[in-house]
């Protein structure tokens, strides 16, 4: 993790100053410091150990989501923690926060952030090291786990630290876009630490010179290079720095792509905006341009296999200039002590001096769709369909297998934002985490992308959908089984239960359903699916099951050709 030359310790201010004078509980400060940090709902499952807590979020103006099992619970709060900016999770000892594991591991992979908390056995329970039910090995496992997946674990058993252990861990989660872990003993709920406390928040400075070098550098690479070209990565959604590279691009007449998991941090539609940037899954000419260029400008972008197309991408260090929360290399040469923040105010702060012309860029061709009815459905021209309806305010997010790499090809406009795990890559997270979308903002309607593999893992959080009224429109690419991995290597252990998803409406009571075989059936359920406002929609896709992607196909050839 990146270190910052001076970090400035400022008091928040909030009610918990004023209310410090009547002496606030473990359980009500934390509840007040979620509120200053944006959290207007949270995701679990109660249990014994957790069950005052629930009991004082109940009373507070924080909403709590009921969900059907944990791990749905933690990809929620991560779906809702990347619309809102932060979100949270609260369930019980062990039973609840293990199942926490894989979402949280995901999100700190991802860099969402999110806050955790888990009830846990009282400190005075724990005398004489009794066998509580829940627990696993010592008292401790669950944090020590939480340690390897978190920025910050902490265990609020002490009353002289526990305020100043929430400031800190809040404070981690914020500026490292990270998950942080609070373990709340169930006997310190309600205690009240004597001592008087101001919350505070840590403000990292960069180191001035080293910006300067920093900033003096990258502006003459850039400014010296004939075909420039940017690479916007995930960072600037998360630190909304979107603004920043905007101006920095609109400035200088620089082209921009975007990585797979940074899809849609700007629009696919502006002008300067080339694609997908994605190594050899991506299209041809997006790949040569920036391969070709002899200043490659990543910002905020994570350097991983898939969200590069598999390793595939050629990009020279010496031809880079990458910047992120983490790190600041321009060509060989690495600057700490700088603030990514202040890196890219200085950068898009004015124009840089070389003239350019605009580049010429086209984009390809959105074609009107029209179904030859009786045609039965094939990947590519179930998402040339979806592309022609993305104008819709909606929040594509797609679950791992297929759906990623088709999706890849989308269009995302202004109105659509684009969410997916294209980094970590976990099968189960896009039902959960449309869930998190519309807790977050009503307003914003997913469309969900989903295998049927991975729609069969978490798809009961279909229920919490019904609770809340939310109308989601899912699409399950039914290609009976896991075709990504068939297509790496094919056998019976690729093959699932092929389900009648199109009836999940009458299990759960509400919603509609649809099967889809030909083109005539998916435009009929899209329309009617639109047309639903009130419920969630799902369109049972059938595909062949050796049908995939033209970008997997893609990539097949071009690792092919190249080997
Ligand atoms: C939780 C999890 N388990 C296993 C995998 C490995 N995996 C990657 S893609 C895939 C198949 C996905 O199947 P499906 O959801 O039906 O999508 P398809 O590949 O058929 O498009 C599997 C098993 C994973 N990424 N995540
Ligand atoms: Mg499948």
């Amino acid at each position: 993790m990146a270190k910052s030359k001076g970090t400035r310790v400022r008091n928040a201010g909030s009610s918990a100053s004023a209310a410090n004078e009547m002496r606030m509980s473990i359980g009500s400060y934390l509840i007040d410091r979620l509120q200053a940090y944006g959290v207007r709902d949270i995701f679990g499952i109660p249990g014994d150990f957790v069950l005052q807590f629930y009991g004082m979020l109940e009373d507070s103006p924080i909403r709590v989501i009921g969900t059907t099992n944990e791990a749905c619970a933690g990809y929620a709060a991560d779906g809702y923690a990347r619309i809102n900016g932060i979100g949270a999770v609260c369930v019980t000892y062990c039973v609840g926060g293990l199942s926490l594991c894989n979402p949280i591991a995901g999100a700190y992979a991802e860099k969402s952030p999110v806050i955790v908390i888990s009830g846990s056995p009282g400190m005075s329970e724990r005398r004489s090291d009794p066998l509580l039910h829940h627990r696993v090995k010592d008292f401790n496992t669950q944090r020590e786990v939480f340690e390897k997946i978190t920025v910050r674990a902490v265990s609020l058993d002490d009353e002289l630290t526990a305020f100043r252990e929430i400031d800190r861990c809040l404070d981690a989660c914020v500026r490292y876009k990270r998950p942080v872990f609070l373990e709340l003993p169930r006997d310190k709920v309600l205690a009240v630490p004597d001592n008087d406390h101001h919350p505070q928040t840590e403000h990292p400075q960069s180191d001035t010179a080293a910006l300067r070098e920093a900033i003096e550098e990258a502006r003459a690479t850039i400014q010296a290079a004939k075909r420039p070209v940017i690479v916007a990565g995930i960072e600037l959604h998360r630190f909304h720095l979107q603004s920043q590279v905007l101006k920095l691009a609109e400035q200088n007449n620089i082209p921009i792509c975007a990585t797979l998991l940074g899809k849609s941090v700007v629009s696919e539609r502006h002008p300067l905006y080339l694609g997908v940037y994605e190594g050899a899954m991506g299209r041809e000419e997006v790949r040569r341009y920036v391969e070709e260029s002899d200043c490659i400008v990543l910002l905020g972008a994570f350097m991983s296999d898939i969200n590069l197309g598999g390793f595939t991408a050629q990009l020279d260090p010496g031809k880079c200039i990458y910047a992120t929360s983490e790190k600041l290399r321009i060509r060989h040469h690495h600057f700490h002590d700088v603030v990514f923040r202040d890196f890219m105010n200085a950068i898009s702060e004015k124009k840089l001096g070389a003239k350019r012309p605009a580049p010429k860029i086209s984009q390809p061709e959105i074609p009107a769709w029209k179904p030859s009815n009786a045609t039965p459905v094939t990947m590519k021209r179930l998402f040339q369909k979806i592309n022609s309806v993305l104008d819709q305010k909606l929040v594509v997010v797609s679950d791992t297998g297929d759906s990623l790499f088709a999706a890849a090809d989308l269009s995302i406009t202004q109105h659509t934002e684009f969410l997916s795990t294209a980094y970590y890559t976990s099968m189960g997270f896009a039902i959960p985490a449309s869930v998190g979308v519309q807790v977050a903002n009503r307003q914003l309607r997913p469309l969900v992308l989903v295998g049927d593999g991975a729609f069969q893992m978490t798809c009961m959080e279909l229920s919490t959908t019904v609770r809340h009224n939310f109308n989601p429109i899912v699409v399950v690419l039914n290609n009976k089984g896991y075709s990504t991995e068939r297509f790496i290597q094919e056998g019976p252990f690729n093959d699932i239960l092929n389900w009648n998803y199109h009836r999940m409406p009458e299990l759960l009571g509400a919603g509609w359903g649809f099967e889809v075989v030909t083109e005539g059936d998916l435009e009929k359920a899209f329309k009617a699916a639109f047309a639903n406002q009130d419920s969630f929609s799902l369109l049972n896709v059938h595909l062949d099951k050796l049908d995939v992607s033209p970008a997997l196909k893609r990539l097949a050839e071009r690792l092919q050709t190249r080997a």
